[in-house]
């Protein structure tokens, strides 16, 4: 199996003896809340996750996009993006792939390096001459990995979602299941109809009303894009609004890629009115998401700066790990999209390779890392909760919610089992809101109130917002806290059967 690249627009740190100083990376004007001199650097960085339903044209609709190839309507466009070659030879998404799109300063598309060179000299070649990229995260259709594509839409900390449908196959299960999670993540979205060149004209027709009226019911207004729009207006619009551009596309004739690309272009980021992202003279807070083993380099962790600034040899914390505690590592080398850089800051997705630092003298090994960890400046005092409140509202459950169930939680790169412990009901059903008091099952984790959440466990969905974290729960070892629950539950059929 081919090795999989870390991803996040970086690559593996190489060692800090072999770096070099990286280019400086053009910073675009575009107005926003907080004060220009703190926010992140590269506000020219968009992130698109790219979801909807299996087959429907989303790594074909990247592949085109990035590499400007045209597609054969047979798989070719694909190829490019996939991460592995069992993706190749089934032609279904299974991991998460990165690819960016770069722009210059007269609007115009970089063009990439030829679709074979590798991913590290495109990715180089478009940081350097791009005045603005997009990074596309392409996610699964299949209902298979529904949780690797809520881990991309949660824990990769996308500015907007693009929800690819294809116009010859409608509006299925999945695409709803898609665009429900990204209303609850807030995450705004358009939507992105493929395969005009093959849908019969009522195929399409009906795709398009179908969708008109799911958007309408989810309080959006479609807005089918025409030549003469807008779309400065649109974009900036679509950033906080209640619009759902909608473009149509062929990936193998390219109709309708000149409207799209003018759209991705003028994208602005979000950071700036993402409650979770912080500024860049706020102290160090690392969402790690992803880990890696590199030859020569030890381990490197990939994710997302929420806040503060990193630098070559910085001391920081990294935690929680199972019970809890916080090590302190020491940053080894940065890689910001595949580029050597001595410095990341608050809204950039960058790569660490790390160490345990003082006296910790053991090796800093893969297996220590988890994704849901992070990497935070020892002046937040970080804490890890086995316990947290929640606001919450049922999206689907064959019966009721009550005290005990347990499910899957997804909040930001965390993805962890938790039961609940209490309740202010009784029990909840599908449509019901309430309040949930969860415990993780296995390690507490690091938490921030208001954090989106989701929960799953088969076609149970439910999703809410972190209330409150209690610290003062420690939990007891898992196994020692099942027998007690099994006991609780067991003296509970007891009464309720006397
Ligand atoms: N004719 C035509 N075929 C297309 C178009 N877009 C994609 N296809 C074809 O549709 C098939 C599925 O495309 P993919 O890009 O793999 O779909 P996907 O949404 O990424 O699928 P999953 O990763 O499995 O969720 C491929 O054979 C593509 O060649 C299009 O605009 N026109
Ligand atoms: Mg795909």
């Amino acid at each position: 199996m081919e090795a999989k690249q870390p991803h996040n627009g970086t690559a593996v740190p190489v060692p800090v003896e072999e770096e070099k100083k990286a280019p400086k990376l053009s910073v675009p004007s575009h107005e926003c809340e907080k004060d220009k001199a703190v926010l992140r650097k590269d506000d020219n960085d968009i992130r698109v996750a790219v979801i909807g339903n299996v087959d429907s044209g989303k790594s074909t609709l990247v592949g085109v996009l990035t590499k400007c190839v045209k597609d054969d309507g047979n798989g070719l466009a694909r190829q490019y993006v996939f991460n592995y070659p069992h993706e190749k030879d089934t032609g279904r998404t299974s991991s998460i792939g990165h690819e960016i799109m770069g722009f210059d300063q007269e609007m115009k598309q970089v063009a990439p390096l030829r679709a074979k060179t590798s991913k590290y000299e495109q990715w180089q070649q478009i940081t350097k001459t791009s005045k603005k990229y997009v990074t596309f995260i392409d996610l699964c259709g299949h209902e298979k990995y529904l949780k690797t594509t809520v881990f991309g839409l949660s824990g990769l900390m996308p500015d907007y979602a693009m929800i690819v449908v294809g116009a010859n196959m409608g509006v299925s299960k999945m695409t709803k299941e898609h665009l429900g999670i990204s209303l609850a993540l807030d995450v705004p979205f358009f939507v992105v109809i493929t395969k005009i060149d093959i849908a019969p004209a009522d195929v399409r027709k009906n795709t398009v009303q179908t969708l008109c009226k799911i958007l309408t019911g989810v309080k959006k207004s479609a807005e089918l894009i025409k030549p003469e729009d807008d779309l400065v207006k649109c974009a900036a619009l679509f950033k906080v609004g209640s619009i759902c551009p909608v473009f149509s596309i062929s990936n193998v004739t390219e109709e309708g890629f000149p409207l799209l690309k003018t759209f991705l272009y003028h994208l602005q980021s979000r950071i700036s009115i993402n409650p979770l992202f912080k500024t860049a003279s706020d102290p160090v807070e690392f969402l790690i998401d992803e880990i890696f083993n590199v030859t020569g380099v030890g381990v490197v962790v990939a994710g997302t700066m929420l806040g503060g600034e990193v630098s070559q040899n910085q001391v920081l914390l990294l935690g929680p790990d199972d019970v809890g505690e916080f090590a302190p590592v020491v940053i080894r080398s940065i890689h910001f999209k595949r580029n050597i850089v001595d410095k990341v800051s608050a809204g950039q997705a960058a790569c660490f390779a790390i160490r345990y630092h003082g006296s910790k003298k053991e090796q800093l090994k893969k297996s220590n890392v988890r994704k849901g960890m992070v990497v935070v400046d020892k002046s937040i005092g970080p804490k890890a909760t086995w316990e947290f409140s929640s606001e919450v509202m049922i999206l689907h459950h064959a019966t009721m919610i009550q005290e005990h169930y347990q499910a899957v939680i997804h909040c930001g790169v965390i993805r962890q089992t938790a039961e609940v412990s209490a309740m202010n009901k009784d029990y909840l059903k599908t449509g019901d809101k309430g309040t949930i008091k969860f415990r993780f099952l296995y390690r507490p984790e690091y938490l921030h109130v208001g954090m989106a959440l989701l929960f799953m466990e088969g076609r149970t969905k439910g999703l809410g917002r972190v209330a409150s974290v209690n610290y003062e729960y420690k939990r007891l070892k898992p196994g020692v806290a099942r027998e007690k629950g099994q006991k609780k539950k067991e003296e509970a059929e007891r009464k309720k059967s006397a």
